[in-house]
């Protein structure tokens, strides 16, 4: 475990129309993370079959792409130490009935098919979801004068 690991988070699109991707911006940022990319963007369909790859025979698969091919996603990388397992943990369950409060879904979802975030579950998919959703170069490189008062 370094502050270097990365993670991929992506606010779906109800979570942009809903106007939630500050929360998940500040949230992210106050627990003292770092943000490394971040992009505005629509999901094409080949990119979504290779992100979710191990979902594409479930039967809920068409809805899924649907969902998130309905409007822009906001697109984020973040960095730090255990950022990976924290940043699941501020998610929370991904079903927001089961989302604990003071989760992103505990506290601003309801239905398993609109749960408004995505985290990789593991270093190795996060960097997979990384190098899926952004380039080399949109990865910014820059000091972060907090990384002193948080380790
Ligand atoms: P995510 O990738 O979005 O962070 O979610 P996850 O790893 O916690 O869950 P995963 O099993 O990978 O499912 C990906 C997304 O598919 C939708 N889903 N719908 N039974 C259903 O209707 C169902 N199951 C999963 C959710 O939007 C889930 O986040």
């Amino acid at each position: 475990m370094s502050n270097t690991e990365r993670t991929f988070i992506a606010v779906k699109p109800d979570g942009v129309q809903r106007g939630i991707f500050p929360e998940v911006l500040r949230r992210f940022s106050q627990k003292g993370f770092k943000l490394v990319a971040i992009k505005l963007t629509y999901a094409k369909e080949e990119l979504l079959k290779e992100h979710y790859a191990d979902l594409t025979s479930k039967p809920f698969f068409p809805s899924l792409l649907s969902y998130m091919t309905s409007g822009p996603v906001l697109a984020t990388v973040w960095e730090g130490k255990d950022v990976v397992k924290q940043g699941r943990a501020l998610l929370g369950a991904t079903n927001p009935l089961q989302s604990a409060p003071g989760t992103i879904r505990g506290d601003f979802a309801l239905d398993m098919g609109r749960n408004i975030i995505h985290g990789s579950d593991s270093v190795e998919n996060a960097n997979k979801e990384i190098a899926l959703w952004f380039k080399k170069e949109e990865l910014v490189d820059y000091k972060a004068e907090m990384y002193g008062w948080i380790y």
